[in-house]
């Protein structure tokens, strides 16, 4: 973790290559979401950008205002195909040691379907 580099054989890139399978529920050109294989919460989806960026740090840092706008619309439209913004959810990403981030491909985590209390161990 905390590599400058990109790993481009981390799990979600073999994802995103098709050599991994997934729950694909969500994609178009920039994005895809999938369901998270371990799962936190009752909806557990995780939401990455098909481009190659290692984190959040590094999304923010390199990527168009166009991509990032496009990214966080996409988070919203699916939240609302899961009627999400009803009950609520939470959106997580982790970044660095601290922030235990696994997969260092960045990737938003949503989280709903039940009263997630005020903490939430990822
Ligand atoms: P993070 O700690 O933020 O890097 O979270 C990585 C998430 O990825 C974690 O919630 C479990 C999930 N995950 C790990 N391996 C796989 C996999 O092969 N398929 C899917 N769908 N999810 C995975």
């Amino acid at each position: 973790m905390n590599s400058k580099y990109y790993d481009s054989n981390n799990i979600f890139a073999q994802i995103l290559r098709g050599e991994l399978p997934c729950k694909k529920i969500y994609e178009d050109k920039g994005v895809l979401a999938f369901y998270d294989k371990y799962p936190d919460a009752p909806v557990h989806i995780l939401v990455v950008p098909k481009s190659q960026y290692i984190s959040y740090d590094d999304f923010i840092f390199k990527a168009s205002a166009e991509e990032i706008v496009g990214f966080f619309k996409t988070v919203r439209e699916i939240t609302y195909k899961y009627n999400l913004e009803k009950t609520g959810y939470r959106l997580v990403t982790n970044y660095g040691e601290n922030g235990e981030q696994v997969v260092p491909h960045f990737h938003m985590h949503i989280l709903g379907g039940k009263r997630l209390g005020k903490h939430v161990n990822l």
